[in-house]
C-alpha cells in the first residue's frame, strides 16, 4: 500500500514539474490564426469565444479600404489566413489571379446556413461559390447630422447625393465638416451614378465628368481619409456630411446617442441608387494555417455568432436563421437590412481591367490633391 502510494507520489513529483512547463510547450504548438478584416467589423466576443472553444490564438489586424487590402495581398506572402475582400471587385480579382485557396466544403458544415439567393448573387465574382462565404453586406451612402444640415439648408433634400455633390450645397455645409472616405473603388461608382452615368463606366469622357464634379467640391471637403477615422469623427460630431459605409454610420449614430451630447446622426441611402457590396470570408492561397482558417469561417457561419456580429456592427449577414436573434431595432432598421425597394435601386461595382483601374486611381490622386 505504502509502496503504491509512494509510487503515486513519485509519479506526481515527476509529472509536476513537467506539468508546470506543459502550458508553455502547448502555447508554442498551439495553432494561430492570422485574420485581416475591416476595422469596426466584428463582435470581439466572437473572437474570444472562438479562441476558448478551439484553443487557436487569433492575431487580428484591420484595414480601412479595399485599396489597402489589395496592396497588402498583391505583395504576396501576407501571412494572413483569413481575409475579407468585397466580392466585386477585390474578391473577383484575387480569384482570377489565383491568390485564393478554394474552400473545403467538407470542413464547413455550417455552409448551408447561408441564404441561397445571396450566394447566387455573389456567384458573378466566384462561379460555384468555391472561394468564399458571405460575411456581411451593406451599402455606400452619407452619414449626416440632420439638424446641422437643416440649419444651413432648410430645403435641401435629405435623401440624395446632392448634399455632397452639388457645389452650392457643399459650400454652404463646409463649415460643419465634410468628409469622404479614401477609396476610389467605393466612392467613384456612386459619383458616376449621380451624374446619370454607368457606375462601372470606363469611358474617358465619363471619368472626366466625374473628375470635374469631384474637383468642384474638393475645396469644401475637410477630410479624405480612412473609413475608420470617419466613423470615430462622425460619432463625436466633427462632420455634418460624410460619405462612407452604411453600418459605420449606424455605429457612429449609436455611439453618439450613448455619449448623450446631442449629436444626432442619420444614414442616407442615396435615392439615385446606392452601391451595394458583399464582403467575403476567404483564405489566401499561401495562408500558413488553412485548417484553422476553415474552422474560423465555419464558426462564424453559426446563427447566434452572426446575430451577435450584426448587433455589434450594424451590418446585415447572410444567415436567415440569425435574423430572429438580431435585436428588434437593428433588424427593423431599413438602413441595416435594406428593403426590396432599396435593393432594386442599388447597383454593384464590377472588377474593371488594370488600365481602367489605373485611370480611376489617377483621378483619385488628383481629387485628393485638389488639382
Ligand atoms: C467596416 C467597413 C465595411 C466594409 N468598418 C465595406 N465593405
Amino acid at each position: 500500500m505504502l509502496r503504491r502510494l509512494l509510487a503515486a507520489t513519485m509519479c506526481a513529483a515527476v509529472l509536476l514539474p513537467s506539468a508546470g512547463l506543459f502550458p508553455a510547450a502547448m502555447a508554442q504548438q498551439a495553432p494561430t490564426l492570422n485574420v485581416y478584416n475591416w476595422s469596426d467589423y466584428i463582435d470581439p466576443k466572437a473572437v474570444e469565444r472562438f479562441q476558448q472553444e478551439t484553443g487557436i490564438q487569433v492575431r487580428y489586424d484591420v484595414f480601412d479600404s479595399l485599396e489597402t487590402l489589395e496592396g497588402k495581398l498583391s505583395a504576396g506572402r501576407s501571412g494572413y489566413d483569413v481575409i475579407v475582400p468585397t466580392s466585386e471587385p477585390t474578391f473577383a480579382r484575387l480569384i482570377r489571379a489565383g491568390a485564393l485557396r478554394p474552400l473545403d466544403r467538407a470542413a464547413l458544415p455550417n455552409w448551408n446556413n447561408q441564404d441561397a439567393t445571396l450566394l447566387r448573387r455573389v456567384e458573378s465574382s466566384d462561379p460555384g461559390n468555391r472561394h468564399g462565404a458571405i460575411y456581411l453586406y451593406g451599402s455606400v451612402g452619407l452619414g449626416i447630422r440632420p439638424d446641422k444640415v437643416r440649419a444651413v439648408l432648410p430645403d435641401a433634400p435629405l435623401d440624395s447625393l446632392d448634399l455632397l455633390m452639388k457645389p452650392e450645397n457643399v459650400k454652404a455645409l463646409a463649415g460643419c465638416g465634410i468628409a469622404v472616405m479614401d477609396s476610389a473603388i467605393d466612392v467613384l461608382p456612386s459619383v458616376l451614378r449621380w451624374l446619370g452615368k454607368d457606375p462601372n463606366s470606363t469611358d474617358a469622357a465619363d471619368l472626366r465628368a466625374a473628375e470635374q464634379a469631384m474637383l468642384a467640391i474638393r475645396p469644401h471637403v475637410r477630410a479624405i481619409t480612412a473609413s475608420g477615422s470617419i466613423l470615430d469623427a462622425l460619432a463625436t460630431g466633427e462632420y455634418c456630411v460624410a460619405m462612407t459605409y452604411s453600418g459605420d454610420v449606424i455605429q457612429a449614430k449609436a455611439r453618439a446617442a450613448e455619449a448623450g451630447r446631442g449629436v444626432d446622426i442619420a444614414y442616407v441611402q442615396p435615392k439615385e441608387g446606392a452601391q451595394l457590396w458583399f464582403d467575403m470570408l476567404a483564405i489566401p492561397a499561401d495562408a500558413p494555417h488553412p485548417d484553422a482558417a476553415q474552422r474560423f469561417i465555419n464558426f462564424l457561419l453559426q446563427p447566434e455568432v452572426m446575430a451577435g456580429i450584426t448587433n455589434e456592427v450594424r451590418y446585415p449577414n447572410a444567415i436567415p436563421a440569425a435574423t430572429p436573434l438580431v435585436d428588434d431595432a437593428v433588424r427593423g432598421d431599413p438602413n441595416v437590412y435594406p428593403t426590396p425597394e432599396m435593393l432594386g435601386r442599388s447597383f454593384t461595382a464590377e472588377a474593371l481591367g488594370p488600365q481602367a483601374e489605373r485611370a480611376r486611381s489617377r483621378l483619385w490622386s488628383r481629387f485628393k490633391a485638389g488639382r
